[in-house]
């Protein structure tokens, strides 16, 4: 199934997609990682089985990353993708300790660390919204307000992996 929605900013194109990060034809691709940077579960795991293993080598001499940063890292096997960026999301903790500005951060950071790579095209999963738990609709809110709000790169596009996520980031939109 090969759905998508997009809308045009000042800049360049925001979609939305949902699919597998791990196949889109990007230049950069975004990881909701840990502190670590080593790889885990969800996207984080995805992108790291398809990387392969050097890429938890190169995140390791970067970590720890806190909250709300981004860092990069080279795509390893997932070429013709250039690079990951690394971003740590918000731990959902019922909405009162930061965590929106902490989301919106990694969104920010992330796209202004690719426009210094000098990315033309970048794909973002829903960050914090799987295992740090924080709600689809409230998250796709700042991430759609959050790419917006920096039209630095030509393509920007928000990878939905579940349906609700793709309705939630569509109607953001
Ligand atoms: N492509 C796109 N989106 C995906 C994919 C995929 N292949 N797989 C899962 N998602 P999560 P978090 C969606 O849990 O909440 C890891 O262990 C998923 O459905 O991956 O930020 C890290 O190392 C959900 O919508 O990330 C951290 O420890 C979204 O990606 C922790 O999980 C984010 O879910 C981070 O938790």
């Amino acid at each position: 199934r090969n759905e998508s929605a997009a809308t045009l900013v000042s800049m360049g194109t925001i979609d939305v997609v949902r699919g597998d990060i791990t196949r889109q034809e990007v230049d950069i691709i975004v990881t909701a990682a840990n502190e670590s940077l080593l790889g885990g579960g969800g996207v984080d795991g995805a992108i790291h089985r398809a990387a392969g293993p050097r890429l938890a080598e190169a995140g390791a001499e970067l970590a720890p990353c806190l909250p709300g940063q981004a860092v990069a890292t080279p795509a390893f096997d997932l070429a013709p993708v250039k690079h990951v960026i690394h971003t740590v999301g918000p731990v959902w903790e019922g909405g009162g300790q930061g965590e929106d500005e902490v989301l919106t951060s990694c969104y920010v950071r992330s796209l202004r660390l690719a426009r210094e790579l000098g990315a033309r095209s970048i794909a973002f999963p829903a960050i914090s919204t799987g295992i740090y738990g924080f709600p689809a609709d409230r998250a796709a809110r700042i991430a759609v307000a959050a790419v917006r709000s920096q039209p630095v790169i030509e393509q920007i596009r928000l990878v939905a992996f579940d349906q609700e996520t793709f309705d939630a980031l569509t109607r953001s939109l």
